[in-house]
């Protein structure tokens, strides 16, 4: 296992590489580029991202902001430029060591909230919540609108400016585009990828539906273990993986996390995992909670044990964290609490493992 951190760059986030350095066991980063959906990256921007990540000793083995563009999703002739970008751009990653592309194949939205900074009312922290009937007032105009205005100056994952300007375009698109639309279009995709990766020794990553339902009418294709059953089914190759998130799958309770950790680490169909505990308060409500396993609704130790038992070469990290002892940054993606994370799940690993040998 390799442990690692999310970091969106020195002009976009408010961490130091040095601080990620210093997080005990953490080996280096799932690592950013901000780039449009579709855009082609180039060596040079590559070789410069990774340089500098090395230079501040930490590895960049998991790149997670490869965005599948819509036309792609939507099956759009004109998806054929936006997959030969792909295609190169995992070429190129492959040649500075990347071994691991996260995606998601999430019509317009990626992850959805309806409050970045929910008081806990425990201890007064805070930390990401979801409230369905709150959204039931909302359009999506209204979501993206008040999702920027509380992002704290910071451009969230899934929410770039560029991507959403044409929403209400994008959006009537879908009009009409069943699951089995989606997933057609998926396959494609994937088919057309998948010899590159397996050529350049990449596995493709998919994160799951956040939350883990479909949102606005839109196709979702990916929030439960069937639902990956049959994308892992797309194109027959341990290069066609998931990121198997725990958080974003454990907003359903009637998904079995471990379960599915194990299902698939032991079909090898696992490139990394986004460990994060979440906390149920309802039916379709949730808030995101500290790592512990008594603080939210998921059994962490049942977790980590199904990683280390049937996919123990994974990279692993925490996903989100609670903002605490006053911390100001990116919603989700403080520092204290996310290190604090690592901690307990290198503690929970060292256990499994030393129990393991004894
Ligand atoms: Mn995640």
């Amino acid at each position: 296992m390799k442990m690692t951190f999310r970091w969106y760059g020195e002009k976009n986030d408010s961490i130091p590489l040095k601080y990620i350095k210093q997080i005990p066991g953490c080996s280096g980063l799932m690592g950013f580029i901000d780039k449009a959906a579709g855009a082609l990256w180039s060596e040079q921007e590559i070789k410069e991202y990774v340089d500098h990540v090395h230079a501040a000793g930490l590895e960049v083995e998991v790149i997670e902001s490869v965005n599948v563009h819509e036309d792609i999703k939507l099956g759009l002739p004109s998806r054929e430029e936006y997959i030969d970008n792909y295609i190169k751009t995992i070429e190129n990653l492959a040649k500075y060591g990347v071994k691991v592309i996260v995606y998601n194949f999430m019509p317009v939205f990626d992850w959805l909230r309806t409050d970045l900074a929910r008081e806990i009312p425990e201890d007064g922290s805070n930390s990401l919540y979801y409230d369905e009937a709150e959204l039931a007032g909302m359009t999506p105009v209204d979501i993206v609108e008040s999702t920027a205005k509380n992002s704290k100056g910071f451009t969230l994952p899934g929410w770039e400016p560029e991507r959403l300007k044409d929403l209400e375009r994008v959006l009537a698109l879908y009009k009409g585009v069943a699951p089995d639309d989606l997933r057609a279009n998926y396959k494609y995709f994937l088919e057309k990828i998948v010899p590159t990766c397996e050529k350049c020794g990449v596995r493709m990553a998919v994160h799951p539906d956040d939350p883990a339902w479909p949102v606005f009418g839109l196709p979702r294709i990916a929030h439960t273990q069937d639902d990956f059953d049959k994308i892992v089914s797309f194109a027959d190759s341990p290069a066609n993986a998931l990121c198997l998130c725990t958080g974003s799958l454990g907003s359903n309770p009637e998904n079995d996390i471990h379960g599915a950790i194990r299902h698939f680490g032991e079909k090898n169909r696992i490139a990394c995992v986004h460990v994060r505990n979440v906390k149920y308060l309802g039916h379709r409500k949730f808030r995101e909670a500290a790592h512990l396993s008594s603080d939210g609704s998921l059994d962490m130790y049942e977790i980590m044990k199904a990683i280390y038992e049937t996919t123990p070469e994974t990279y692993i990290r925490p996903d989100h964290g609670r903002m605490i002892w006053d911390e100001k940054g990116r919603p989700g993606y403080g520092l204290y609490d996310r290190a604090l994370g690592i901690a307990y799940l290198n503690g929970l690993w060292e256990a499994l493992d030393k129990g393991q040998k004894r």
